[in-house]
């Protein structure tokens, strides 16, 4: 049975079936307002660090800036930034949360 797919597009497909999906880094930006607590509290229950890790993260945000609270697909990293906006929001902070491709 002829096929309308070329020997390329067949090889060109199965490629991309393997590689991995693009993933991206989720960052909390340093800012002057939002408090050390909180951004603790936010790496514990978003990004289920515990306590020292979450401390850890969060001091490294306010000395260098910024720093990655994980890395995932596309969609997941998507949402986990939408829920530090929200919580950062609902809570009247300015803390800023980005993602970028890895
Ligand atoms: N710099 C903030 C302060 O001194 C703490 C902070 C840490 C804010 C990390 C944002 O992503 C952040 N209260």
């Amino acid at each position: 049975m002829p096929t309308q797919f070329s020997d390329d597009a067949v090889k060109q497909a199965s490629r991309e079936k393997l590689k991995p999906p693009p993933m991206y880094k989720v960052l909390l930006l340093n800012d002057d307002f939002t408090p050390m607590e909180f951004v603790v509290e936010v790496l514990q229950q978003l990004f289920h660090m515990n306590r020292e890790r979450a401390t850890h993260v969060m001091l490294q945000v306010h000395t260098q800036g910024r720093g990655v609270c994980g890395v995932y697909t596309k969609d997941v990293a998507a949402t986990k930034v939408e829920q530090v906006q929200q919580m950062a929001r609902s809570h009247q902070h300015p803390l800023q949360c980005v993602m970028e491709e890895n």
